[in-house]
C-alpha cells in the first residue's frame, strides 16, 4: 500500500457501530452484560463473538495465494508507471497464464490475484471504459485478454482467481473529477465482476495520488464495496479498511503477534494513507474487542520489487527465507499473498518457479508426520478464561514444532495467551508460548523427546473453546 496524498472522505462503511453491536450482542446473549474490556460477566452467558463468513473462511483456508503483478511496468522496468506509456509496449512474447497457475499449484497455493490495472491505468482486459487497454497492444494483435487467460488458467488448475484493480489511475482523464471517475471505476469493476465467473478476492489499494491540475479524487468506497458484494457474493474484499480482509500493515511479510482477526470497523473507516497514519499497530494486531471479523492478509513479494526486473534475479527470496515467511504469516493467523511477477516473455522466471516448488517440498517434508494424529487429547476448562489440553504417547516422540488451531469457523477467535509444555523425563518443560492462536499458530522449539504435551490457555477473551494441536519432528530431521 502507498500513502495517499491529500484528504479523503470521513464517511466510512454504513457498518454496524459499536454500540449497535453491543445492543445486538446483549439481545442475542440474553442477560449478558458487557464489561469495559468487551467481556461478559454477571450472568455467565457469553457474548456473541464475531465469526467469519463462508467467503472469509474459504479465503483463510487457502493459506497461500500468489499475487501476479504484470503490466507496462514489466516492460519499462519501473514499479509505478506514470500513465503516459504507449500500450504498444505491452508485448509479452510467450504469455502463458497456465504456466503461472501450474507454478502456483506446485507451490501449494489455492488462489491467485492478478493486477488487472495498476496505477499506470493500462487495462489488461478489453474494457469498453477506456482506449488505454490491451486492445492497443500488439499482443495477440490487440485481440487478447490477459484477465480471461488468467481466469481460465486458474480454473484449469483448480485454483481460485482474484483481481486487483487500482483505484489510482494516472492515465484516465476523468481521474480527479470525482463523480465521473467513480462512475468509470464502477464500470470497470462491473466488467471484471460480471465477465469472468466467480472470483475469490477483490483487492483494493488505497493509493490516491493527484489527478490532472492537482485535482483530488475522492473515492466512493461504500459504493465500490457494495458493487463487489452484490456482483461477487462469494469473494472477499481486501483493503486496509477491509471490509472483509484487512492489510497487515507492512509489505515485508510479517503478521503481528498478537494477531486478532477482529477489528473495530470505525478505527480505519476507509483505505488510504491518511486513515492509516499511526494505525500500523492496529493493522498488525487487530483488536480483541473488535466487533467485525476482518482477518489479516500478508502481501509481500518473492523479489524486492512487485514487478519483474532482470536485475533482481539474484535477489529472489531464499528457501530459508520463504520458510521464515511462512512461520511469520500463516503461522501467525494470517493468509500469505506472495507476489511472483511474470517476465517480459509473460512467464514466471525459471528461478522463481523452481523456488516455489522447493518451498512446497520443504513445507511438505517439515509437516509430513504429525505425532498427535489419532492420539486422544483431553481438554478441560481450568477457569473462566483458562483451559488445558493434554496429550500423551505410549512411547516417547521427538518433537520440534507444533501447529495450534482454534475452531474459528464456529467459535471465533478467543485465545489471548498460551503456553506449550512438554513432558521430558519426569518434568514438564516450557517448549513455546505466545499470545493469539486463531486459524493457525506455528511454533518451533528446541527439539525434545516427549512423553506428553500440554497446551495451557492462560488467558482468553471469553470462555475458551477446544484448541487442536499437531506435533511435528524438528525441522530438518
Ligand atoms: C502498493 C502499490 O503501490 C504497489 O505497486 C503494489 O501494487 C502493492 C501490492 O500495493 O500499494
Amino acid at each position: 500500500m502507498v500513502d495517499s496524498i491529500g484528504p479523503g472522505r470521513a464517511s466510512g462503511l454504513p457498518a454496524t457501530d459499536r454500540r449497535g453491536f453491543l445492543r445486538l450482542s446483549a439481545a442475542l446473549a440474553g442477560a449478558a452484560v458487557v464489561g469495559p474490556a468487551g467481556r461478559s460477566f454477571g450472568s455467565g452467558i457469553a457474548v456473541a463473538r464475531p465469526l467469519p463468513s463462508a467467503a472469509q473462511m474459504a479465503w483463510q483456508r487457502d493459506e497461500l495465494a500468489i499475487f501476479v503483478h504484470f503490466g507496462v511496468n514489466t516492460f519499462t522496468g519501473r514499479e509505478w508507471g506514470d500513465g503516459r506509456e504507449d500500450p504498444a509496449i505491452f508485448a509479452p512474447t510467450r504469455l502463458d497464464a497456465r504456466q503461472w497457475a501450474h507454478a502456483a499449484r506446485a507451490a501449494g497455493a489455492r488462489a491467485l490475484v492478478l493486477t488487472a490495472k495498476h496505477h499506470d491505468g493500462l487495462c489488461l482486459w478489453p474494457t469498453a471504459t477506456t482506449e488505454h487497454s490491451v486492445r492497443h497492444s500488439p499482443w495477440r494483435n490487440g485481440t487478447g485478454d490477459v484477465v480471461r487467460e488468467f481466469v481460465d488458467a486458474c480454473r484449469t488448475e483448480g485454483l481460485r482467481p482474484g483481481l486487483y484493480l487500482s483505484p489510482w489511475d494516472r492515465n484516465n482523464p476523468a481521474y480527479g473529477d470525482s463523480p465521473r471517475y467513480n462512475d468509470l471505476y464502477v464500470a470497470q469493476l462491473t466488467e471484471l465482476l460480471t465477465r469472468y465467473g466467480p472470483l475469490s478476492e477483490i483487492w483494493f489499494d488505497g493509493a490516491n495520488g493527484e489527478g490532472p491540475q492537482g485535482r483530488q479524487q475522492v473515492y466512493d468506497w461504500p459504493r465500490f464495496w457494495s458493487v463487489c458484494h452484490r456482483l461477487q457474493p462469494g469473494a472477499v474484499v481486501f483493503s486496509s479498511a477491509g471490509p472483509d480482509v484487512r492489510w497487515c500493515g507492512n509489505e515485508q511479510g510479517t503478521a503481528g503477534d498478537p494477531n486478532w482477526s477482529t477489528m473495530d470497523p470505525n478505527a480505519i473507516p476507509q483505505p488510504g494513507g491518511q486513515w492509516e497514519v499511526g494505525k500500523e499497530g492496529l493493522l498488525q494486531h487487530g483488536d480483541p474487542n473488535g466487533t467485525v471479523w476482518r482477518p489479516a492478509e500478508i502481501d509481500t513479494s518473492i523479489r524486492p520489487g512487485w514487478f519483474y526486473h532482470p536485475a533482481e534475479d539474484e535477489r529472489v527470496r531464499t528457501l530459508d527465507n520463504l520458510v521464515e515467511l511462512w512461520f511469520n504469516s500463516v503461522g501467525r493467523n494470517g493468509k500469505l499473498l506472495l507476489n511472483v511477477p511474470p517476465t517480459t516473455a509473460g512467464l514466471f522466471s525459471a528461478v522463481d518457479v523452481a523456488r516455489l516448488a522447493d518451498f512446497r517440498a520443504r513445507l511438505s517434508t517439515m509437516f509430513a508426520e504429525d505425532h498427535a494424529r489419532g492420539v486422544r487429547a483431553a481438554w478441560r476448562r481450568t477457569g473462566p478464561r483458562a483451559a488445558e489440553l493434554t496429550l500423551s504417547w505410549p512411547r516417547t516422540v521427538t518433537a520440534g514444532m507444533a501447529r495450534l488451531a482454534e475452531d474459528i469457523g464456529r467459535k471465533g477467535q478467543l485465545v489471548a495467551k498460551h503456553s506449550l509444555y512438554g513432558q521430558v523425563g519426569g518434568e514438564w518443560r516450557l517448549l513455546a508460548g505466545g499470545s493469539t492462536i486463531g486459524y493457525a499458530r506455528l511454533h518451533r522449539f528446541e527439539p525434545a523427546t516427549l512423553r506428553a504435551v500440554r497446551l495451557v490457555v492462560d488467558d482468553a477473551v471469553a470462555a475458551p473453546e477446544r484448541v487442536t494441536i499437531a506435533v511435528y519432528p524438528p525441522a530438518g530431521t
